[in-house]
């Protein structure tokens, strides 16, 4: 099958959807934000995953309108879940480098945030530490533009990539994002648990909170805690889920 072609469809048809997964802080025990993760329903295949079609997206160019789909949903549904009465919540959403170098990007950006009843500061961006490694100068001009936009910034699969601190401590950015690799079976994994706190500590003295991504038990959100990370996502706290599930889920959070 031409899935290039189908996924021009998909787009055109409004067969993408987005999960929210939440982010919680481990200082307060609250919900502080969610992660946008975009899935293909497809009238075939049923419901794919990004790993299954973001990467071709990301070679034939889709993922720059795909992106910009991403984008104004996760605002608009922000928005519906601030008219239910949810508290605020960070909205972060994935940036592929593509989209990042995106000429439109700013000024589509600039037309979301005014059309949009919430305030830019929650929007969150994810660039992964491969993608900012790359140019680096652009990267830092980029972000500095976007930034004044009110958004910001958070560095994904933190600990893949070789960033340079020098490189880290000139970029606008909010938090690290440490990768799901380090943290899964950390609890037996002595090695595991130092580059954590070394992650942990050189992210805070950049200033920069701290998520640990794909905690799934309560030994490790307890070994986060003792090391001082700020916050956790993973499935022991929730899986990505539709709004409406995640509406009950919020609520529920008292
Ligand atoms: O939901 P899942 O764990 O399968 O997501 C895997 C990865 O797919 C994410 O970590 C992210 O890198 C990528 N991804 C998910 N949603 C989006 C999106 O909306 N845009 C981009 N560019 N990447 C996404
Ligand atoms: O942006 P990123 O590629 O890191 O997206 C996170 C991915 O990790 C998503 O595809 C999500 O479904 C997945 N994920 C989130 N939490 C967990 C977890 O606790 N365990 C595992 N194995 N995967 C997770
Ligand atoms: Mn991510
Ligand atoms: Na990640």
């Amino acid at each position: 099958v031409d899935m290039q072609r189908e996924l021009r469809r998909a787009l055109r048809k409004g067969e993408l959807q987005l999960h929210y997964q939440p982010r919680f802080c481990l200082h307060t025990g609250r919900i502080v934000g969610l992660e946008a993760l975009v899935r293909w329903q497809h009238e075939q295949y049923g419901l794919l995953m990004p790993g299954e079609f973001v990467p071709l997206a990301e070679e034939c160019g889709l993922i720059v309108p795909l992106g910009y789909w991403v984008i104004d949903r996760a605002m608009r549904d922000m928005q519906l879940l601030r008219e239910r009465g949810h508290p605020a919540l960070h909205m972060a959403v994935n940036l592929s480098f593509r989209q990042f170098q995106d000429s439109q990007l700013l000024p589509t950006l600039e037309r979301l945030i005014d059309s949009c009843g919430i305030d830019s500061h929650w929007l969150e961006f994810e660039l992964t530490e491969t993608a900012v490694m790359r140019r680096s100068d652009y990267v830092l001009q980029t972000m500095r533009r976007l930034g004044h936009l009110g958004v910001r910034f958070s560095l994904d699969d933190f600990g893949t990539g070789f960033s340079s601190f020098e490189h880290l401590s000139n970029l606008p950015i909010a938090l690290l994002k440490i990768d799901r690799s380090f943290v899964t079976g950390m609890e037996t994994r002595p090695q595991s648990q130092q580059l954590v706190q070394a992650m942990i500590s050189l992210a805070h003295n950049l200033d920069l909170q701290v998520v640990a991504e794909g905690v799934e038990t309560l030994e490790q959100l307890q070994l986060l805690r003792e090391f001082g990370c700020d916050q956790a996502q993973g499935y022991l706290i929730s899986k990505a889920m539709p709004l409406t599930e995640l509406a009950r889920f919020l609520s529920a959070d008292v």
